[in-house]
């Protein structure tokens, strides 16, 4: 007993000691490669940059850019109690500025020294991701709402960045459960935060159907009407879906919706009794079982279907992508899926998009630009492995979103109060330690256009669910979509991810402390 109570007192004394040396610590800048995800190239050297109440923040460039300044102040604002005007007279202290054709469509340069920052980028996409590095390189508490003491001191040097792959995704089911604008507002706000540029929304599966079609209105107003464990569930109007648009753009995230075909369709089945081959619509489904519900192939009616809801959906769309599933179509014979795959794709295209679709799609002809995205594991059987790698000799573009990596809804350890563990548990080394570009045998580097962290909603119900699956993982898989490859290590990254924990704190994200991260302790 002695020995414990001696023990908690040494670890008290420890506390107290961080806490005053706290303000010491505060005045030590951030090193310059501090940041998830990792920058390409970190030249650090000459004097810290101080914010202070006099710091104005310049911006030179469209509307855009001044709207990328504006984002800027408003997370510096709160924390610091300055009023960092934005202004266009390039005598910034904080300067952002569009210089065409250097950096990329998403690169951009930050220079940062005692007279200033700098962050040029040749689009607005990579002043905002540059706004997102500085961010990290400023004390945790800046991300805090109230005043904080300071001071607010950005390492000198410069970073040069630009991401590996195109396509950073995170897809967030709101069928299982479902989530309110709001919900899906501050994900996005969190998955800008490490440079996610796409925001997959699983719109339909067995449970639930969640944006409104017009020329189909039961599909949301029934169908939409329950998810998993019989609650209310919920749809977007299109007017909500417009906004969530929107906002995802204003944070420089694409909006990739998916309408799940021919199979996880319970919930439009349940709708309309006329798109069942048997005319009889089933009820409405609130379990977890997967793979019993499927279009009927050989109904005409089946492709009025798809017709209205994907040219619905195409008009909602300013982005490029339209997923169409494809995946455990166990109640579709493999002929069918292949005809209605070859039926639906051309669809797509008609309305101007380009199509995704589960992996499974390579059973069938994708579409020429399709792209599949990948959800094996490790222990896949080598022929659907080698289905998938021949597609992919064959031009059909891969997302790698490996389901015992970062499928954010597995459990961490057996021990997580959320999650499935059909995967395995996935703990955060796992689910960060792995090459995209080397990932699937037999797949050029070239096909792969980047990377996915799905999130499956049975478990899940609230953004603080979200959140606790999401953090740690996210980063990792943000990390393996943006940094070269030569970046990537364990020791290293472990590291800059335990910096992120006191930013989550500050940001109110309850996060999984995993063990195999250095958090910090104070
Ligand atoms: C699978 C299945 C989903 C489940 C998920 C749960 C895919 C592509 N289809 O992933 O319906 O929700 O696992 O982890």
């Amino acid at each position: 007993m002695a020995r414990i109570l001696g023990s908690l007192l040494l670890v008290a004394a420890a506390g107290a000691f961080t806490v005053g040396a706290a303000p010491a610590a505060r005045a030590t800048p951030t090193p310059l490669d501090r940041v998830v995800p990792a920058p390409a190239s970190v030249t650090p050297g000459g004097s810290p940059y101080r914010i202070t109440r006099g710091t104005r923040i310049s911006v030179t460039g469209s509307g855009e850019a001044r709207r990328v300044g504006e984002y800027l102040a408003a997370v510096l604002r709160p924390s610091t109690g300055y009023p960092l005007p934005v202004t266009a007279n390039g005598h910034g202290g904080i300067r952002l500025r569009i210089t065409k054709g250097v950096f990329g469509a998403e690169g951009y340069r930050l220079d940062s020294g005692r007279g200033g920052i700098t962050i040029t980028a040749s689009a607005p996409a990579g002043l905002f991701h540059g706004v997102q590095t500085l961010r990290q390189l400023l004390p945790a508490a800046v991300e805090k709402k109230s005043v904080q003491p300071g001071p607010w001191l950005v390492a000198g040097g410069t970073v040069q960045d630009s991401p590996r792959y195109a396509y950073r995704g995170a897809m967030l089911d709101v069928s299982r459960h479902f989530f309110t604008v709001a919900q899906v507002k501050r994900y996005i706000d969190e998955l800008a935060l490490y440079k996610i540029n796409k925001l997959h929304l699983h719109l339909s599966d067995d449970q639930g159907w969640r944006i409104a079609i017009d020329s189909w209105p039961r599909l949301a107003t029934y169908g939409g009407s329950t998810q998993v464990g019989g609650g209310p569930g919920g749809h977007y109007t299109k007017a909500d879906y417009r906004e969530i648009v929107r906002y995802a753009a204003s944070r420089y995230l694409e909006v990739v919706p998916e309408i799940d075909l021919p199979g996880h369709t319970n919930a439009a089945l349940a709708s309309y009794a006329d798109l069942n081959c048997d005319g009889v619509a089933p009820p409405l489904y609130t379990g977890t079982d997967v793979g019993f519900s499927t279009l009927c192939v050989p109904k005409k009616i089946t492709y009025d279907f798809v017709d209205d809801v994907v040219r619905e959906l195409a008009a909602l769309t300013p982005g490029r992508y339209l997923h169409i599933g494809g995946d455990e179509a166990h109640s579709t014979s493999h002929a069918d899926y292949v005809a209605f795959m070859d039926k639906v794709q051309p669809v797509v295209a008609k309305y101007g998009k380009t199509v995704i679709g589960w992996h499974q799609l390579t059973g069938a002809t994708p579409a020429p630009g399709a792209l599949a995205q990948y959800w094996g594991l490790d222990d896949t059987s080598a022929e659907e492995k080698a289905q998938v790698a021949k597609a992919a000799r064959n031009g059909t573009g891969l997302i790698l979103s490996p389901a015992d990596r970062i499928y954010l809804d597995m459990k961490y350890t057996e021990d997580t109060p959320l999650g499935q563990d059909w995967a395995g548990l996935v703990e955060v080394r796992r689910s960060y330690d792995w090459d995209p570009g080397h990932y699937l045998d037999g797949a050029p580097a070239s096909a792969v256009r980047g990377v996915e962290a799905p999130l499956w909603t049975e478990t899940i119900t609230d953004s603080a669910d979200i959140e606790y699956m999401a953090f740690p993982r996210l980063a990792g898989a943000a990390e393996l979509g943006w940094s070269p490859a030569a970046t990537h290590g364990w020791d290293g990254y472990k590291v800059r991810l335990a910096a992120q924990g006191p930013r989550w704190d500050a940001l109110g994200i309850k996060y999984y402390k995993s063990p195999q991260v250095p958090w910090p302790t104070s």
